[in-house]
């Protein structure tokens, strides 16, 4: 039996491996024949790929779906099996339904091994439900070995997940309702374990917060440190305005943080963020950077409390306060989050479902902003990433750190995203070359 693993591609992204499939890998039996196809890498051929396969497995994010479906349906056309799961079939398991023999709803680690024998047994459910969480202590080690064919086209840095689930309740993310309300972590051991068998340069944790249950972080990062790591991650600023955990966290190797600091508007607690607090901002980045971590800040525009002047005061706040690299992203309504629900009922939604839209990311916004039209919130954001990595502002935000080389990290960065942001967002180059429509 040949079982193909997809991941689908909606647009130029960072190239990463993705863990949920070598997760699946790790589940299936070693009998059966495991393929891997990343279709950023390698563009999947609609007619002419999968022809050997009995079974496909796709894995779908809300940005990914229009062309998950697409992959699914070529594939059925040709009388091959389709399987979808991940965060966007969970949350819409009917819609992804109409392109598949079977959805899984929730997380691989019960549901696929059943998915398996079910085709083996020829009995395959429409969908597959899991009752509670998965003990991410009964989540198997990664199979990475899928990723060897294309081991050079990614990034080199191997994700590894110690933690789901999440207790904040931001408005506009899918993470608690899909991963439940609270941390579920792993064994310090076994993440020990794994964290030895790696072989890439660095480590990305594909954990949404690293120190978001303190004291489990703690010990984790401490057990890491004789291993000389060097890692990246996202975390909450809950965590990061405490000397102790800074120290923690650089000496066990962290270089760089992903930090949703989404506004400097105080009215955060309404978007169901109070955990940020802007007046601390500029303090949290001068420590981080202190410790030699990179503050990687992300931004959002287009909340309520936003009118048209907020593109300029966060990218002034964002040079004065040397911000080495920033993203900035127009507020998106993602399924199955408070936010669209709010918008659908308020009746502003310019799109009832852009994910099944090819070209999604040009028609964004897809709603209606309070206090701009929606033509200035794409104008605004376009003109953010334009003015954040202009030379200029390039040249205002070096700055001689403590604890970083300004050359070897700040320069290269900057300019790769200054080349990510002329090419992808004002030349509107979204669609991975290969199917651009
Ligand atoms: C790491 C990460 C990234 C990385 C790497 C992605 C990659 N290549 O894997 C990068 C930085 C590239 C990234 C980019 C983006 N991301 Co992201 N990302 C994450 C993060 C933090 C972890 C994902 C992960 O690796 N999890 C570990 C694996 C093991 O879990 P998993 O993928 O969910 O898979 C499990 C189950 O879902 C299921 N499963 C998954 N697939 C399949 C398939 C089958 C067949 C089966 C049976 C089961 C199954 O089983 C797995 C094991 O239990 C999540 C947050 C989160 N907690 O999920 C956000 C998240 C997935 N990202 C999100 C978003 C919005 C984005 C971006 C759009 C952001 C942006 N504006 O650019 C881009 C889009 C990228 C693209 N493809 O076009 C949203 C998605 C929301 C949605 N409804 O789709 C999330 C949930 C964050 C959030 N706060 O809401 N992301």
């Amino acid at each position: 039996m040949r079982i193909e693993l997809i991941s689908a591609a909606a647009e130029d992204s960072a190239r990463l491996t993705p863990l949920a499939l070598a997760t699946l890998a790790a589940l299936t039996s070693p009998d059966v024949d495991v393929g891997f196809s990343d279709d950023q890498i390698r563009p999947i051929d609609l007619q002419s790929d999968f022809q050997k396969a009995d079974l496909v497995a796709i894995s779908v994010m809300s940005k990914t779906a229009y062309r998950a479906y697409e992959i699914a349906d070529a594939c059925r056309k040709k009388g091959i099996k389709v399987v979808l799961g991940g965060i966007h079939p969970t949350i819409l398991p009917q819609e992804a339904s109409a392109h598949a023999d079977a959805v899984v709803i929730g997380e691989a680690e019960i549901l696929w091994p059943r998915v398996l024998e079910d085709f083996q047994a020829n009995r395959l459910q429409r969908f597959y439900r899991q009752d509670g969480v998965v003990d991410m202590n009964h989540s198997p080690v990664p199979q990475r070995g899928i990723f060897k064919f294309h081991s050079r086209s990614y990034i080199p840095l191997d994700v590894v997940q110690t933690t789901r689930g999440c207790p904040y309740h931001c408005d506009f993310c899918t993470v608690n309702s899909v991963f439940g309300n609270h941390f579920r972590m792993r064994e310090i051991d076994q993440v020990v374990a794994e964290v030895q068998g790696l072989t890439r340069w660095g480590i990305l944790f594909a954990d949404d917060n690293v120190i978001g249950n303190v004291p489990y972080s703690r010990k984790l990062f401490t057990a890491l440190e004789p291993f000389k790591l060097k890692w990246i991650g996202e975390a909450s600023l809950a965590g990061l305005d405490n000397e102790q955990n800074l120290k923690i966290l650089q000496k066990s190797g962290c270089k760089a943080l992903f930090i949703g600091f989404e506004s400097l508007n105080p009215q955060l607690r309404s978007i169901g963020k109070p955990q940020n607090n802007p007046e601390r901002y500029g303090e949290v980045i001068r420590k981080l950077h202190d410790h030699g971590i990179i503050a990687y800040a992300a931004f959002m525009f287009g909340f309520d409390f936003d009118d048209p002047s907020v593109f300029e005061r966060t990218v002034e706040f964002a040079i004065a306060n040397k911000i080495i690299l920033a993203q900035f992203a127009m507020l998106t309504p993602y399924p199955g989050t408070r936010l669209y629900a709010r918008l659908e009922a308020e009746g502003r939604l310019l799109r009832d479902k852009w994910w099944l839209l090819p070209n999604q990311e040009i028609l964004a916004p897809h709603f209606r902003p309070r206090l701009m039209e929606p033509e200035q919130l794409r104008e605004g954001w376009k003109w953010a990433w334009r003015e954040f990595y202009s030379f200029s502002s390039i040249w205002k935000r070096i700055d001689l750190w403590p604890a970083i080389h300004p050359y070897f990290a700040y320069l290269p960065f900057n300019l790769r995203q200054r080349h990510f942001a002329r090419h992808k967002i004002y030349a509107e180059n979204t669609r991975p070359r290969s199917w651009r429509v």
